[in-house]
């Protein structure tokens, strides 16, 4: 399923970022799953559809948002102590609020809270002193406050409804606005498919023409493989089960909900989270990771520990997953393995209880090899047929994920 991608030069950050935050932070963030005192089961920042909440309604909502601990440098130094490379933040979800100051509508929260700050600007503000690059999602289909908006048929009639106008009247100026304003965007994030592949079209060349550098993911594209988008995104938490050509996507969820949701502590621990990550590294993708920040817009501790403990993974081990590419194989009983263009990573998750780690058809010639915690200590090993066996410490360094650098000749 190679895509047609469209920008090669401008993809290599991104290619060999691996790792980025996804944030979806709104007013959904502040009833964070319970309405009229109940629980409302699946994602939280669905809650107006699944209960059908008249517009009048949850407009009321931004009277009581005020994130007074929202703390852009603190989000940006996070990204980067977990090791991410860039943030995509909702700028608009499906619910239609703008979580930044727009000239297109005052339903937005500089304009419609007691905040009144735009805590887009201050991301991209702290950005700009960092490392970290900032993207925004952009629900391009899907607006329930919109009259003219996809999606919600509680509060408008679908007969009365005119797409193209909320589209060219409202969505490519917004869309224009946000590259604008908070120049540079490095990546636009569009969701579950415009109406048709001219649309897609046309969205697209409004991106290309503010920024020519701006990445645009898969969901853009309604069919999602005519090549509209600079990379194919996977489903939400969808893993391919092997390795997958061209520039990929998984956005994936920490527990079970992308907006915060009180009472959901289903959290993956930081080793299935590690697991991921490098699972997404061996066949080729890139792992966008979720935190859903509260109405007071902290993002919740549990995150911050697993992002923390991942940073400090990556500190030892990142080596073996930024800029590498799908290695010589996708699983071994002992784990998985990438490379970049002088080294083979073997990530070992399955430590060997003999201090023998055994890498069977292994058709390379092996120059070094040691652990990327301790490089300047070489393992010995040796290759008897086709089998690499290397002599490992008895105990794991990490038991999570240990890396072991191979060095390879150079055969090309
Ligand atoms: O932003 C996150 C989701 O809100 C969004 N994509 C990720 C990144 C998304 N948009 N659409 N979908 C996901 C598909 C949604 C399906 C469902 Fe439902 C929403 C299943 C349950 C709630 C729609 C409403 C189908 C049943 C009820």
């Amino acid at each position: 399923m190679k895509k047609d991608v469209e920008q090669n030069e401008q993809m290599s950050w991104w290619r060999n970022a691996k790792f980025g935050m996804f944030v979806h932070w709104g007013l959904y963030s502040i009833p964070a799953g319970m309405w009229n005192g109940e629980r409302v089961p699946g994602a939280g920042e669905w809650i107006m559809y699944k209960e059908q909440i008249p517009v009048d309604e949850y407009e009321e909502l931004a009277n009581r948002f005020n994130p007074v601990e929202f703390d852009a440098k603190e989000w940006v130094s996070l990204a980067e102590d977990a090791g991410m490379k860039y943030i995509v933040i909702t700028a608009k979800h499906h619910d239609g609020f703008c979580m930044y100051q727009s000239d297109h509508t005052e339903y937005n929260i500089v304009d419609a809270t007691p905040f009144d700050r735009d805590p887009m600007a201050e991301l991209a503000d702290a950005c700009s002193g960092s490392e970290v690059r900032l993207g925004f999602y952009y629900s391009q289909t899907l607006d329930w406050h919109h009259p003219d908006g996809a999606g919600n048929d509680w509060d408008y009639d679908a007969e009365d409804k005119n797409f193209s106008e909320y589209f060219d009247g409202y969505v490519k100026p917004q869309v224009r606005e946000l590259l604008n304003k908070y120049d540079p965007v490095s990546l636009m994030w569009f969701d579950i498919g415009t109406p048709s592949p001219e649309q897609a079209r046309e969205l697209r060349d409004v991106v290309r023409k503010e920024n020519p550098e701006t990445i645009i993911n898969g969901r853009i594209d309604p069919p999602w493989d005519s090549g509209i988008c600079d990379y194919e995104s996977m489903g939400d938490n969808e893993i391919p089960d092997e390795k997958v050509e061209g520039d990929w996507q998984t956005p994936a969820t920490m527990n079970d909900t992308w907006g915060y949701e009180s009472y959901d502590h289903n959290w993956k621990s930081t080793g299935d989270l590690i697991h991921k990550l490098v699972e997404i590294a061996s066949k080729g993708g890139n792992y966008l990771l979720n935190v859903g920040p509260t109405k007071e817009g902290w993002i919740p501790q549990p995150s911050v520990r697993r992002l923390k403990e991942m940073g400090e993974w990556l500190e030892k081990y990142g080596e073996g997953v930024y800029g590498t590419e799908p290695g010589p194989f996708v699983e071994r009983a002992f784990g998985r393995s990438t490379r970049d263009d002088d080294k083979i990573y073997l990530h070992v998750q399955a430590w060997p209880s003999d201090g023998k780690l055994e890498v069977e058809n292994l058709d390379e010639d092996i120059e070094n090899a040691y652990l990327l915690n301790d490089p300047k200590n070489s393992l010995d090993f040796n290759v008897k047929d086709s089998e690499l066996v290397i002599d490992v410490p008895e105990t794991a360094p990490d038991s999570r994920d240990t890396v072991i650098a191979l060095e390879v000749c150079d055969s090309a």
